[in-house]
């Protein structure tokens, strides 16, 4: 298994889409609920601690995170969606940076989708999935927190999920995690890595 993504570096937190890095390259985000763990996911698969901020206080990383693990590869932490208890006219603005990101980012291949195993396919996940494969971008759900859940109750949900996705988007794949255990992190790599080969050997061609 190569480890791609075990050198990776923080770049720039960008508070509106003008201060991310040049559009250029590839880049997976890293997108959900606030508190579904999206940068404690980061962290375990990039096997560092410290590198994305995971909060305590939920809602309150409302930030592009970008990190960078080769020249001009990026995973992006998306600030969380619709997060309720920050103020409407905050979250309008994140919903609508968020939209906006998702729209005009053309460095952007795919998009890995986190949600509480407890709380799998609210409206925004269900959405994330029918506009990634409208859009030809790729995307991977993983249901987090599986330590909360007995492992029978977790491929329970895991099955109903996966019929879900499937009447959503064909392509779209799904597994359990545990990103506090570190849980499926291997998984995780072996469906991104082949994300930046294929677009690799796609833009070599083209
Ligand atoms: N039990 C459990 N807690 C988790 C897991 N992943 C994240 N958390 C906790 O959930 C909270 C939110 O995590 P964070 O990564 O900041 O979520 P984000 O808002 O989506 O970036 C933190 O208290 C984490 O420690 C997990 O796999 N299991
Ligand atoms: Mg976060």
């Amino acid at each position: 298994m190569t480890k791609l993504f075990n050198h990776c570096e923080f770049l720039i937190s960008a508070y509106k889409m003008s201060q991310l890095p040049a559009d250029d390259g590839m880049e997976i985000a890293f997108a959900g609920r606030s508190n579904a763990g999206k940068s404690t996911t980061i962290n375990a698969l990039t096997n560092h601690k410290g590198l994305a901020k995971v909060s305590k206080t939920p809602g309150r990383t409302q930030l592009f995170n970008c990190f960078e693990f080769a020249p001009g590869m990026r995973l992006v932490d998306l600030p969380g969606y619709g997060y309720a208890k920050v103020p409407l006219k905050m979250r309008k603005y994140w919903d609508q940076e968020i939209n906006n990101y998702l729209m005009k980012r053309q460095s952007l291949i795919g998009v890995v989708i986190i949600q509480d195993i407890r709380h799998p396919m609210k409206e925004f996940d269900q959405q994330m999935i029918t506009w990634a494969f409208n859009s030809n971008i790729r995307s991977h759900i993983i249901l987090n927190k599986a330590d909360k859940l007995k492992s029978g109750q977790a491929k329970k949900t895991f099955m109903q999920v996966q019929k879900q996705i499937k009447t959503l988007s064909p392509t779209t794949t799904c597994q359990i995690f545990s990103a506090l255990r570190k849980e499926g992190t291997n998984t995780l790599s072996e469906v991104l890595t082949p994300w930046f080969e294929e677009e690799q050997a796609y833009l070599k061609q083209n």
